[in-house]
């Protein structure tokens, strides 16, 4: 990264920047020979092992099972995904998906669930995947269709279709949310987790999309899965996924930003060494222009990221509405950003192999996954909302203990 003035800024601590430093240097030497997009799966594989070999994924799981905080630290899963993402989505998709696919266990799961399963995602052992989204039911979660009903007195029955899942085919556990039955909509939704290997469990199809990454619709059918591997109480399914994606949603931005600094320093380097009428490109003020607006969105993104993580790890419940604004915010901004940068990269910019034509593959899916912008609109307004309804005004509150 060229501009890395941002990690002085109070957000973060000496920890922060040394963590950061290192990646940085670590993924700038080892992501390229690990990364091949012609074969995602056997990519991703790799990049888990190694990163986990490497020590990286311990940032996405707590101290006590083989982790590096007490509980996520948000600012240290932010930027991982913005340094690895800076390198190559798929390197930041293997990370970011064993944090979201353990992330119900560390929150919610129980101590044996946790001394099971986490241990080996950290080391990059085992394979973790977040199983919500369903052909009817992806912004609507409330509206899913999978059931888990009893089945004797220590298991449940699975049945039904989940799609677009990360890791879909290549993951050796996935979290599952399903309907309960304990009350209508979204209080009558559990989360159970679910061995790849569960018989039943089977992957219909694999999905091919603009940025290639392992992905899949999974059927369940008459899945038998202890009770005990029940994450939460009965009923708290919509819970878990919400409080699970307040975290990860601050990480989606934070990829966005790895990807838009790495269009940005692309840009600031060819328009630098291309001439065009006689000069440098950068001399043409329409060029600058491109420049401003693009630094200017980074910066926006990286406060909006930041401030987010931060909150939460200063100890907030819930961080629903700075998490959403960051999402939304830094992924919208760094669509602009990349495509500002294929333009000032003109007919390279769309050729395969230059590096901003495969940042502007990368960066549409996060504008949808995890909560669509639009979703993040419904979520950033209703929190506004009943902050004005409950008399405070969202520009005086604070993270507790600030
Ligand atoms: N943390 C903890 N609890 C939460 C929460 C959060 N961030 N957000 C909501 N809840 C709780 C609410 O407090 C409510 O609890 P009570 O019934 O006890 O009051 C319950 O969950 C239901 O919340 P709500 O009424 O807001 O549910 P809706 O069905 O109206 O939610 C939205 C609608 C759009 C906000 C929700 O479905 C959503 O975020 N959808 C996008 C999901 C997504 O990201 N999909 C992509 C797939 S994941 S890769």
């Amino acid at each position: 990264m060229i501009d890395s003035s941002f990690l002085s800024w109070p957000f973060f601590e000496e920890r922060h920047r040394r963590f950061a430093g290192e990646l940085s240097l670590w993924a700038a030497e080892q992501v390229h020979g690990l990364a091949d997009h012609h074969d995602v799966d056997a990519s991703c594989r790799r990049i888990v092992a190694e990163l986990g070999g490497a020590g990286w994924l311990r940032a996405a799981v707590p101290h006590a099972y083989g982790g590096l905080y007490p509980s996520f630290d948000v600012r240290t899963l932010c930027l991982a995904r913005e340094t690895l993402a800076y390198q190559d989505g798929l390197a930041d998709f293997a990370f970011a998906m064993q944090g979201l696919g353990t992330g119900p266990i560390t929150l919610f799961g129980s101590e044996e669930l946790k001394r099971r399963y986490l241990p080996p995602v950290a080391q990059g052992r085992s394979i973790a995947a977040f199983a919500l989204s369903e052909p009817e039911a992806g912004s609507d979660v409330a509206a899913m269709s999978t059931t888990a009903v009893p089945d004797g007195p220590d298991h449940v029955r699975i049945d039904g279709t989940k799609t677009w899942i990360s890791n879909g085919g290549i993951a050796d556990h996935y979290v599952v949310f399903a309907r309960s039955g304990e009350a209508p909509g979204a209080r009558g939704l559990s989360a159970f987790i679910v061995d790849a290997k569960t018989p039943g469990l089977t992957v219909e199809d694999r999905i091919e999309v603009i940025a290639p990454h392992p992905l899949a619709t999974l059927r369940f059918d008459n899945c038998r899965v202890p009770l005990a591997n029940r994450i939460g109480g009965p009923g708290e399914g919509f819970k878990v996924a919400m409080a699970t994606l307040d975290v990860f949603r601050s990480t989606v931005g934070a990829a966005a930003l790895g990807f838009a600094r790495r269009a940005l320093d692309e840009a600031l380097r060819h328009s630098s060494s291309r001439h065009l009428f006689g000069a440098p490109l950068s001399d043409l003020q329409m060029t600058q222009a491109a420049l401003a607006d693009m630094a200017t969105l980074v910066d926006t993104s990286a406060l909006l990221v930041y401030r987010a993580a931060w909150t939460k790890d200063q100890g907030a419940a819930r961080v629903t509405r700075e998490a959403a604004m960051a999402k939304m915010h830094a992924t919208e901004a760094a669509q602009s950003v990349i495509d500002k940068a294929v333009q000032v990269f003109g007919g390279l910019g769309v050729t395969k192999g230059v590096k901003v034509e495969e940042l502007y593959r990368e960066i549409r899916a996060l504008r949808i996954y995890e909560g669509a912008t639009e979703v993040q609109k419904i979520v950033i307004a209703r929190e506004i909302l009943k902050m004005a309804e409950a008399g405070a005004s969202p520009v005086r509150q604070q993270a507790p203990g600030v």
